[in-house]
C-alpha cells in the first residue's frame, strides 16, 4: 500500500534533468523542453486525513495519510502540470489508456494528464464503494458509482481543459485533478519536481505551469529542431 508521507517522498531518487548530456534519440527532429518546478515558500504542513468513517479505508494505512494539495520535497513541487500553450496542428490520441486508480481510498495518481480522445480508465482497487464525481466545465460532468473491488470504467474527454476536479461522494477527502490537452506536449512533475516534454516541433511557445493551490505561471520559450531547453518555475 502506498503511504503518502514526506519520508517516503524523500526516499525517491532524483532524476537528472535537462541542459547537460547528449541529445535525445527520440522524436525525429523534436526539441525537448524540461526543467523543474520549485516551491517558492516554505513547504506547508500537510493536513492529516481522517479515514475512520470507513474501516475499509482506515485498515489499509498503517501510517498517517496527508492531503496532497501541496506535495513538496526539499522545495521540489510534485503534481504540477506543465504544458505548451498555443500548439497548432492535429495530434491523434495515443492508443494507451491513462489510469486513475482508487486505492487505499486515495486517488492514484493525485494529478493525471491525458490527450483529448485518449481513454482514461477509472479503477476501484478497494473493497468499498467509491463514487467518482467529475466536475468538468468544458467536458461532460459525470458521477460514477463503483461499488466493488476490481471495477473499471473508461471515460474519454473531448475538450482541452486544465484542472478538472474529481472527487468521491463517499469519501470527502478523496481528490484528484484531471488535465486534458489537444496535443501531447504536457507533463506532470515527479517527486523531484522535474518534468520533460519531448518531440516538440521547432517554434516559439508559451510554457505554462498549473498547480491546484498555487495557480499558474508562464514563460515564452523558443526551440530549434533537436534543441534541449531548460525551463524552471517557482510557484
Ligand atoms: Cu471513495
Amino acid at each position: 500500500m502506498k503511504k503518502i508521507t514526506v519520508v517516503s517522498l524523500l526516499a525517491l531518487s532524483v532524476v537528472a534533468f535537462s541542459g547537460a548530456g547528449a541529445k535525445p534519440a527520440a522524436a525525429a527532429g523534436g526539441a525537448e523542453i524540461s526543467g523543474k518546478v520549485m516551491l517558492s515558500s516554505a513547504a506547508p504542513v500537510c493536513e492529516k486525513i481522517k479515514m475512520a468513517a470507513d474501516p475499509v479505508c482506515l485498515s489499509q494505512h498503517k501510517d498517517t495519510v496527508v492531503k496532497q494539495d501541496v506535495v513538496a520535497n526539499g522545495g521540489n513541487l510534485q503534481y504540477a502540470v506543465v504544458y505548451l500553450d498555443g500548439v497548432t496542428g492535429s495530434y491523434p490520441a495515443p492508443a494507451n489508456a491513462v489510469q486513475l486508480v482508487q486505492v487505499g481510498c486515495m486517488y492514484e495518481p493525485h494529478v493525471f494528464a491525458a490527450q483529448v480522445g485518449q481513454k482514461v480508465e477509472i479503477i476501484n482497487n478497494d473493497g468499498t464503494l467509491h463514487n467518482v464525481n467529475c466536475q468538468a466545465k468544458m467536458n461532460k460532468k459525470f458521477n460514477l458509482a463503483q461499488p466493488t473491488k476490481g471495477m473499471k470504467s473508461a471515460k474519454v474527454f473531448d475538450q482541452a481543459e486544465v484542472g478538472i476536479p474529481i472527487k468521491c461522494n463517499v469519501h470527502p477527502w478523496m481528490m484528484a485533478w484531471g488535465n486534458i490537452f489537444s496535443h501531447p506536449f504536457f507533463a506532470v512533475t515527479g517527486p523531484d519536481g522535474s518534468f520533460s516534454i519531448k518531440g516538440v516541433p521547432a517554434g516559439k511557445y508559451t510554457v505554462k505551469v498549473w498547480q491546484e493551490k498555487l495557480g499558474t505561471k508562464s514563460q515564452e520559450v523558443t526551440v530549434a529542431d533537436g534543441e534541449m531547453k531548460s525551463v524552471s518555475f517557482s510557484l
